[in-house]
């Protein structure tokens, strides 16, 4: 798959592509990332991708044309047509669902805004999926295009050393939903706290039956609409049922 990125800060894309368990996955181009400049779009001695807001107010705007003619220039390389997607707080929210349909796709253009904006024509005619990552603001969209990729990246068969890793992710759906239980790795003490005994007792389907006793727990705990999502699909048995009674 490709993803196609415009940006104004390409530069910032290096360390992430380069690094970590999904470094593999970019390089060898199992996801294949092309950066786009706006500014190589843009006209004129200064190549300005910037104007002021008509109606006045703080910042700047990004104008659709050089982001359009930019846009033009990676559906071309691309070969056709393709999803376009912005990333702001107005898009729907990024879910795992989503993320496994995008992984399991060809790709998209990730338009990476910046300054105030971008003028509203531009998304109107070009743009046609809007995702947020939650209700915050930041100066650009480029963290979260790095979000996405690296979420994408991580689903495609071989990233993760151990396969079983992602199967057992939290939001997986063969977890039923439920968040992730704690972990513990060396030292057994650590300033004075010591690991739950069972994970320490060699018996596997003890610690399989507490490790799905703490999702149960850590999920009513902190996200109990996933709780009842669980139950509402029939994906809790009665022995978790039992679990959560007991604890509550
Ligand atoms: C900012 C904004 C704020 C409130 C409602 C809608 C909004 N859209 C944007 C927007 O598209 N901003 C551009 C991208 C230009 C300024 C920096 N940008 C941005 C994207 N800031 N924050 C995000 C973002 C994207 C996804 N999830 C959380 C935040």
């Amino acid at each position: 798959m490709r993803f196609d990125v415009i940006t104004l800060f390409p530069e910032l894309f290096a360390p992430f592509l380069a690094s970590g368990v999904t470094r593999r996955a970019f390089e060898t181009g199992q996801v294949e990332v092309v950066l786009w400049n706006p500014r190589d779009f843009a006209e004129g001695n200064y190549r300005r991708v910037d104007d002021r807001p008509f109606g006045g107010g703080p910042g700047m705007v990004m104008m659709a044309e050089p982001l359009s003619a930019c846009l033009d220039a990676a559906l071309a390389a691309r070969g056709g047509a393709a999803p376009v997607v912005l990333f702001s707080p107005a898009g729907e929210s990024l879910r795992h669902a989503a993320v496994e349909g995008w992984a399991a796709g060809e790709g998209a253009v990730l338009v990476c805004g910046r300054y105030e904006g971008i003028d509203q024509r531009f998304i109107e005619t070009r743009v046609t999926h809007q995702i947020s990552l939650g209700d915050f603001v930041l100066s650009g969209g480029e963290i979260p295009a790095m979000a996405l990729l690296d979420a994408v990246a991580r689903l495609q068969p071989g990233v993760l050393g151990d396969q079983a890793s992602h199967i057992e992710d939290s939001f997986n759906p063969a977890l039923d939903g439920l968040l992730d239980c704690p972990h513990y790795t060396r030292p057994e003490q650590w300033r004075g706290q010591g690991v739950p005994d069972v994970l320490m007792s060699g018996h596997h389907a003890q610690i399989e039956r507490w490790r799905r006793e703490q999702r149960l727990l850590a999920t009513q705990q902190s996200r109990p609409e996933l709780v009842d999502a669980a139950r509402a699909s029939g994906r809790l048995t009665p022995a978790d049922e039992n679990a959560l009674r007991k604890k509550l």
